[in-house]
């Protein structure tokens, strides 16, 4: 009896693999897959599915001509030289907006199975979402087999984000369009945009065309700078947007203002046109409060960007103001926060905006000051974790990184792992916080290379902590393992990243 059972065992193993005919060690089983970020939860079954160097689409729902070109030059591009020319891999992709199971948007199915993969989702963006972890298994998988199961996946926090400065240092649309590509594959969703400061006026405000015509010309240590036309600018929100990234547009006010001071003579309070400035100290620029003139261009600027904005939220900067007093500080946002609603949009502010009367559904971005940020829960608003000290992507890895600074501590991968948006600050709980962002401060900065050296790969852990449940999560040497594998695929897909020591890179480079 024991004999036989084993005989109709070991059938039955054969029968279920002889499908594809794969040694079992030469395929991958679903919840060995170094997925970044962490999924929610899946279930490996017993089955095999070879991968074929094609893929064959059909489509169910709601159709983005977009996500399909994406997937079908995407799969010829990382199966390309596969083994298994003849065949091709079924995939059906199903947008059911009535489906009742899911519970956010973002939320998606993935299913493989012998002989076809599923990507099963409410919405479009759940679709696009679920396409990325399919990426990363085709690029982890090494053209070898998976196993079949089913993964199911949504977020943690509705906002999963990066800032790029393009004040500091101008970037062109395509090194922006080049830095959104990167970020869709770890999920990431919004792009802030800080578009002025003091070295830099980055878009074009058709009432007041001096702000780009003089302000556009400068950044730190000069150079060739620039600004983006209205036209430039909705591209990128259009590009961003066909990969399900919203465009957070900031214009810093008061301070951070000396590119439109040194535009437009009324802005200041001695009616004197500011120098251009080349400069990296912060601090000492500010917008004429007790003008009306102010007032006018704040709201001019606001009315124009929300314009050309579709995504929900306009940024008011707020951050170092020490050249204007308090009062008058409190007077200024006062009055500017509410024009973000009279255009429609939602206000996001720099955690010092808190010393303001928020409006109530304002969101402040906590960088500094804990008790601005806990006072602005008291008060009902909620906070975009960017702690400086874990989430600066603009802090150096160590003493020896090139560029960057340090004055919030040195941020090496697993530093940047190694916190927590929930247990952060006292009284900040998960009901209040609408997600994180990691910002990218420019004025060491310069091009593509050296954006990619300081993001990657401490992104990947930022958009994990965005994504994935504290509850569900690895600790850092689990992850760094995982790393590993993504260190593979940044290098295949032509990221600069920084070979951390503390992780165990292979990489072909090497
Ligand atoms: C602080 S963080 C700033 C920026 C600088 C950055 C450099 C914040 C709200 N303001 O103006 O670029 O430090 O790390």
């Amino acid at each position: 009896m024991l004999r036989f059972f084993v005989i109709f065992l070991s059938t039955f193993l054969v029968f279920s693999c002889k499908d594809s005919n794969i040694p079992a060690d030469s395929f991958i089983s679903l919840g060995d897959f170094s997925l970044i970020p962490e999924v929610k939860e899946y279930e490996s079954t017993s089955g095999i599915l070879e991968l074929g160097a094609d893929v064959s689409i059909e489509w169910e729902g709601v159709v983005s001509e977009f996500i399909y070109q994406e997937i079908q030059s995407e799969w010829d591009e990382i199966m390309s030289g596969s083994h298994s020319d003849e065949s091709s891999t079924e995939l059906e992709v199903i947008v059911d907006d009535h489906h009742m199971e899911y519970q956010h948007p973002e939320e998606y199915c993935l299913t493989i199975e012998k002989r076809d993969i599923k990507i099963e989702a409410s919405t479009l963006v759940g679709v696009y979402r679920g396409w990325q972890t399919l990426r990363q298994i085709l690029y982890l998988s090494n053209q070898k087999s998976i196993g079949t199961g089913v993964i199911r996946d949504y977020p943690r926090f509705d906002y999963r984000g990066t800032m790029l400065d393009v004040a500091r240092h101008f970037f062109s649309v395509d090194e922006v369009k080049r830095y959104i590509d990167q970020l869709t594959f770890y999920k990431i969703n919004y792009l802030h945009l800080h578009l002025s400061d003091d070295q830099g006026w980055r878009i074009h405000i058709n009432s007041w065309p001096e702000l780009t015509a003089i302000g556009g010309q400068s950044q730190v240590d000069g150079g060739d700078a620039g600004f983006y036309t209205q036209k430039e600018y909705q591209d990128i929100v259009a590009y961003a947007a066909d990969r399900f990234v919203t465009i957070v547009p900031e214009i810093d006010m008061p301070g951070h203002t000396n590119a439109a001071l040194a535009s437009y003579a009324e802005l200041n309070c001695d009616n004197k046109k500011r120098e251009l400035y080349y400069g990296r100290e912060v601090g000492f620029s500010t917008l004429c409060v007790d003008r009306e003139e102010t007032y006018q261009f704040a709201e001019d600027v606001i009315r124009e960007l929300a314009e050309i904005t579709p995504g929900p939220y306009i940024h008011i900067g707020g951050d170092e103001t020490h050249a204007t007093p308090e009062d008058d500080y409190i007077k200024f946002v006062n009055r500017v926060m509410p024009m973000v609603g009279k255009y429609g949009k939602k206000v996001i502010g720099w955690d010092e905006i808190n010393l303001g009367e928020l409006p109530q559904d304002a969101a402040v971005q906590f960088w500094a000051s804990k008790e601005n940020a806990q006072n602005a829960v008291k008060k009902g608003s909620k906070v975009l974790m960017s702690p400086a000290s874990y989430a600066y992507l603009d802090m150096k890895y160590d003493s020896l990184t090139p560029i960057g600074y340090n004055w919030a501590g040195y941020i090496d991968t697993e530093r940047a792992y190694s916190w927590d948006p929930e247990l952060l600050v006292e009284g900040i709980n998960r009901e209040d916080i609408l997600g994180i962002e990691a910002p990218l401060w420019g004025e060491t900065i310069t091009n593509s290379e050296e954006i990619e050296y300081l993001a990657f790969p401490r992104i990947l852990g930022y958009a994990e902590k965005g994504w994935s449940d504290t509850s569900d999560s690895r600790t850092w040497d689990e992850y760094k393992i995982d790393l590993v594998a993504h260190g593979a695929i940044l290098e295949r897909l032509g990221i600069n990243f920084y070979r951390d020591p503390k992780v165990n890179w292979t990489l072909d480079s090497d």
